[in-house]
């Protein structure tokens, strides 16, 4: 039966190339919902000629985008997954199963397929990241929540104020203090279907993250 309970928020700079191919594997019943964050390359376009909503969130950054979805969804959940089809929407059902269960928030722990590319100070990177989470923060947490679900207004409610790349982090970390019950999954991670990487791909998105990440867990 379709789930009409989820919106899939997609934070997207200039990611018109991927997203056909993001939307098609969204399960039945979920909204789509892209946030469009001055796009140049007709992203807005493409996604509303594949059946989604969109969101303009002129402020730049990917917490921005990701922050502006989630006010804007009507949903009781909300799921956030990146739109460069590196992530499967198909694996969402089995998060949204694991927060009907009782957790507060699902999260994936990506596990890269066969030939993904997957640069060493990014895999190093997260690392680091998770380690300390587990560490420091008691979250039994091998990734940096790339693709997470919860519930709507809980979100909203934790405060997340990072706009930028340690959104994530941030908010892993005031799950944590609010005594949060987070569930890490296995998810795929293939290689990302077109456009170009906006972070772990580029050394102005590499350095912008890692000072975000930084500050978030700090
Ligand atoms: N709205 C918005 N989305 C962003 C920004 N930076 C990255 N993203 C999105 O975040 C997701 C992950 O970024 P990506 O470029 O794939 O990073 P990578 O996986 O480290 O190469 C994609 O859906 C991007 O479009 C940003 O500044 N604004
Ligand atoms: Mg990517």
């Amino acid at each position: 039966m379709p789930d009409n309970t989820v919106t899939v928020v997609l934070p997207c700079l200039n990611e018109a190339e991927p997203l056909p191919a993001v939307l098609a594997a969204i399960p039945p019943g979920y909204q789509a919902l892209v946030v469009d964050n001055n796009s140049t390359d007709g992203t807005a376009e493409v996604a509303r000629r594949h059946g989604a909503t969109v969101v303009t969130e002129p402020r730049p950054g990917y917490g921005a985008a990701v922050h502006a979805g989630v006010r804007a969804a009507t949903t009781p959940i909300v799921a956030v997954i990146d739109a460069d089809g590196s992530l499967d929407a198909g694996d969402l059902p089995r998060l949204v199963a694991e927060l009907h269960r009782g957790a507060d928030l699902v999260i994936g722990r990506r596990r890269p397929l066969p030939g993904v590319r997957w640069p060493g100070v990014a895999r190093l990177g997260t690392a680091v990241m998770s380690w300390r989470l587990r560490s420091r923060y008691g979250l039994p947490v091998h990734d940096i929540a790339p693709m997470r679900v919860a519930h709507r207004d809980a979100l909203l409610d934790l405060g997340v104020t990072d706009r930028r790349s340690g959104y994530p982090l941030e908010l892993l970390v005031r799950a944590a203090a609010a005594g949060w019950r987070v569930v890490e999954l296995d998810v795929a991670y293939g290689p990302r279907i077109g456009g170009k990487s906006k972070v772990s791909g580029s050394l102005r998105g590499s350095i912008v993250a890692i000072v975000d990440f930084w500050k978030a867990m700090s």
